[in-house]
């Protein structure tokens, strides 16, 4: 038979893509769906680049903002795209699609569609100030135990208790976070994806409702939002008229673990039982354990952790790590003053120069506003060891980054497995575009003591993409039956402690 071609839109802060995923069938036979044959091959998934696009925040009507409008035509340029790189692979055009996004932003549609403002970006400075006056009125214990998640500044929730345009736009007008803006320009369908939804600092903890509490601190009420629904659910078909301009088929749009993160964590490679420990590495990294159901104690709460909804029934027991973020915006400093930097050059020259000299912490949120970023790396660098008083070159101050992000991991993921009452796993997971970085993976190895497991990079298209295989039938509905797929598919480094280099393994 023909293969079956599945597209994910995957939007992250820097970049964005559409990607064809190739299920080609197995030759024993798995497409039946069928219950429990637990050792039901799940066959292989190829993954395929259809297109790739640029994303930066620009200022728009004084607020740091997503260019949503060239976002969504990259969407559509990248659809037609898929259903193009679909037929040359032999597949019969694309069957469904997924849409993932970074987490929490969203925009404010109208009853008949129209978008009001901009998509004002988590980064911008309207919420500094609004964490401190919303817990005037829940108090930020209150918070975490009604919903278990972390107060961080950008949170949906402290977003919409300053946005000005709530007061003028029409009754109702519902806020759709970015992903389910996509899933609505493509259906016409208004939803609001579980995962993501968590992110808003408003849905209550463990539970698939809005926490009415939360929902009144922010100053809004349940209308605010579109009706809630889990990822593995159908929204509906793309509208005619659209898919007719893109030349795809009306084929359904799937709701996935829309936020990135969720998406990401559910293509991690393990195998083992027990909670999985990961880190998705990208603009952010992400680090913490897959639980069974949130640590809501106040002692979590004072160590910054935060219990994001999974795919499944699953909570990921995490702290937000400034990531590969501050790299790229050291680079973006550097590039303005006229410099050409190559990524890999940099780490190389990084991995070359002493260590042991400088410390910054990436946990700290002066680190969330873009601009002059090696210049702040650098006065916030501790010094450690040798005699010089701060980084000077970039591949010092890479160094100083990469050998603070590898003890942060270390400290964090021990923090995590104490609060959850947890031995230290065996490996830790790195997912995502940051899982290239073999430097970073060998310090994060010699930091924690345990073998760190690299890759997959693209784990957020690949949690996308297979999450519409198990809706539509094509691989078996049955716990682990996505990771086996996962694991079946890409190729992975492991990095052993104190060694210096990585090796390969299936
Ligand atoms: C990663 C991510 C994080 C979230 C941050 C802001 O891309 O989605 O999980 O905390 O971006 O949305």
């Amino acid at each position: 038979g023909r293969p079956l071609a599945l597209a994910a839109i995957d939007l992250g802060a820097t970049s964005g893509r559409v990607m064809v995923g190739l299920l080609r069938p197995s030759p024993y036979g798995t497409t039946d769906g069928g219950e429990g044959d637990s050792d039901d091959p799940t066959g292989r998934l190829e993954l395929h680049a259809a297109h790739r696009f640029e994303n930066r925040l620009g200022r728009r009507d004084g607020h740091l903002s997503w260019d949503i409008d060239a976002l969504w035509e990259q969407v559509r340029q990248g659809l037609t795209a898929a259903e193009h790189l679909a037929r040359e692979l032999g597949a019969d055009g694309i069957s469904s699609i997924g849409v993932d996004s970074w987490a929490v932003d969203y925009a404010l549609v109208g009853p008949d569609g129209e978008r009001i403002g901009e998509v004002i970006a988590y980064r911008d400075e309207r919420t500094d100030g609004a964490a401190e006056s919303v817990a005037r009125r829940v108090d930020v214990g209150r918070q975490f135990a009604l919903t278990g998640i972390a107060q961080q500044p950008f949170n949906t929730l402290y977003q919409l208790a300053v946005d000005d345009r709530l007061g003028s736009a029409p009754a109702g007008t519902p806020a759709l976070l970015v992903p389910d803006l996509l899933t609505f320009l493509l259906t016409g369908e208004r939803r609001t994806e579980l995962t993501n939804a968590s992110t808003t600092g408003m849905l209550a903890a463990g539970e698939n409702a809005w926490s009415p509490e939360m929902l009144e601190a922010a100053g809004v009420d349940e209308g605010q939002f579109a009706p809630l629904i889990r990822p593995g659910e159908r929204v509906g078909p793309v509208r005619s008229d659209l898919a007719r301009e893109l030349g795809i088929g009306e084929v359904p749009v799937i709701a996935v673990g829309s936020h990135d993160t969720a998406s990401a964590v559910l293509a991690v490679p393990a195998a083992d039982d027990g909670p999985v420990a990961f880190i998705s590495s990208g603009t952010w990294s992400l680090i913490g354990l897959e639980l069974e159901s949130p640590v809501l104690t106040e002692r979590a709460r004072e160590a910054g952790f935060t219990n994001e909804r999974g795919v499944d029934e699953t909570f990921r027991f995490l702290k937000n790590v400034a990531g590969m973020w501050l790299v790229s915006e050291s680079i973006a400093q550097w590039e303005e003053s006229g410099a050409r930097i190559d990524l890999d050059d940099l780490l190389a020259a990084a991995a070359a120069v002493p260590g042991d000299r400088f410390r910054i912490d990436p946990t700290d949120p002066c680190f969330l506003a873009p601009g002059r970023m090696a210049d702040r790396v650098a006065d916030a660098a501790r010094v450690i060891g040798g005699d010089e008083e701060r980084p000077r070159t970039p591949a010092q101050l890479v160094r100083c980054i990469l050998e603070s992000l590898a003890e942060t991991y270390r400290d964090e993921l021990h923090a995590a497995c104490r609060l959850a009452r947890r031995p230290l796993p065996e490996r830790l997971h790195v997912v995502g575009g940051g899982s290239r970085n073999r430097l970073l993976s060998q310090l994060t190895a010699d930091a924690l003591g345990i073998e760190v497991v690299a890759g997959p990079m693209e784990a957020t298209a690949l949690g996308n993409l297979t999450l519409q295989a198990r809706a539509l039938g094509a691989i078996p509905h049955r716990p682990g039956s996505i990771r086996e797929l996962v694991r079946a598919s890409v190729e992975l480094e492991v990095f052993a402690p104190g060694e210096r280099s990585g090796t390969s393994a299936r």
